[in-house]
């Protein structure tokens, strides 16, 4: 019913990722995911090769669907992460916060589909050039490291200056959403914030619940003058930011203040002190369903949004 090139090239049922977010994208969400048609997504975020390898073990044993794993290009154990997924053979690779060059050649090279996360025009032009099989094109709406652009204004510029499949990401979370997307020319989704809100997801019960407390104005950006702009839920840790931005804290020492604070948020449950990475549709999250029913509701939703655009455009 809602089927495009990415399907096939990725041996999915329905065009929708998971996206790769740190702590959160384990083998329990990422299997979720791929069980329920979609591609789920394993997230080596900061971790160690040794820790990704254990939970591609794990995912192979509670899926026999496809699932990829989301490299992230600045973590110091990149290097490592990338020669795990090709000596396990990921059949595909998603990658954020960095350009995936150098590691182009050698994924290609047994067959893996790479497809990086981009902030702009200039770098999906760029990978694709160097063999990108599909680009997710990321607004500003995202949770976690973000560009600058808004979804609505990249996607269609990405779509006219790439052959390449577009895979939308940022404020998706419904079937008018995907709609949207693909009306912008992407062929497929990445929904992020609403699998975090599924009964797979690891996440602590209290992030849960601080997505669905969320209003439409709560997930905010921290960390601009870093370099790394983040977009995580307003609590005391980004009041804490704030404050240091404001008084020109070094850099430095604002790094300092992020490090861990993800674990804490995620594991122990501390959404006070701890970093709450969300997109900006946290706002419209309102339960915790499996990854099964969330991924036929927006089914559901897309066809009845098609139905109802189909009476006021005729
Ligand atoms: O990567 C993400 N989201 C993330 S990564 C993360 S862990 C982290 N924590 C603190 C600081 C930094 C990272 C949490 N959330 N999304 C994909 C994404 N990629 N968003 C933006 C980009 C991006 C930015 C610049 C991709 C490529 C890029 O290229 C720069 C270059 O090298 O040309």
């Amino acid at each position: 019913m809602l089927h495009s090139r990415i399907c096939e090239m990725l041996n999915i049922e329905v065009p929708f990722i998971q996206g790769g977010m740190a702590w959160v994208a384990t083998a329990e969400l990422a299997a979720g995911v791929s069980n329920a048609g979609g591609l789920g997504i394993i997230a080596a975020g900061n971790a160690p090769a040794d820790i990704v390898k254990k939970e591609i073990d794990k995912a192979r044993s509670l899926t026999d669907k496809t699932f990829g794993v989301n490299v992230m290009l600045l973590s110091p154990f990149a290097h490592d992460v990338m020669e795990l997924v090709l000596e396990e053979k990921i059949p595909v690779i998603t990658t954020g916060a960095g350009n995936p060059g150098k590691y182009m050649e050698a994924l290609k090279s047994i067959g893996t589909k790479v497809i990086p996360v981009v902030p702009s025009v200039a770098l999906a032009q760029r990978v694709e050039r160097l063999g990108a099989d599909a680009v997710i094109v990321e607004g500003t709406e995202a949770g976690g490291h973000i560009g600058e652009l808004t979804t609505m204004v990249l996607v269609p510029q990405v779509a006219d200056a790439v052959k390449i499949p577009v895979i939308a990401a940022g404020g998706i979370a419904d079937g008018r959403g995907v709609l949207a997307a693909f009306a912008l020319g992407a062929e497929g989704v990445q929904i992020g914030t609403r699998f975090v809100c599924s009964t797979e997801c690891i996440a602590h019960d209290k992030y849960k619940e601080s997505i669905i407390k969320a209003k439409d104005r709560d997930a905010i950006v921290t960390g601009r003058s870093t370099g790394h702009p983040v977009r995580i839920l307003k609590n005391k840790l980004s009041k804490e930011f704030d404050k240091m931005e404001k008084t020109g804290v070094s850099v430095e020492d604002i790094e300092k203040l992020g490090a861990g604070k993800l674990r804490a948020s995620v594991i122990d449950g501390d959404v006070e002190n701890g970093s709450v990475m969300a997109g900006q549709i946290a706002g419209m999250i309102k339960d915790v369903k499996s990854c099964e029913e969330i991924i036929q509701e927006i089914l559901k939703e897309v066809a009845d949004t098609h139905l109802s655009m189909s009476k006021i455009i005729k």
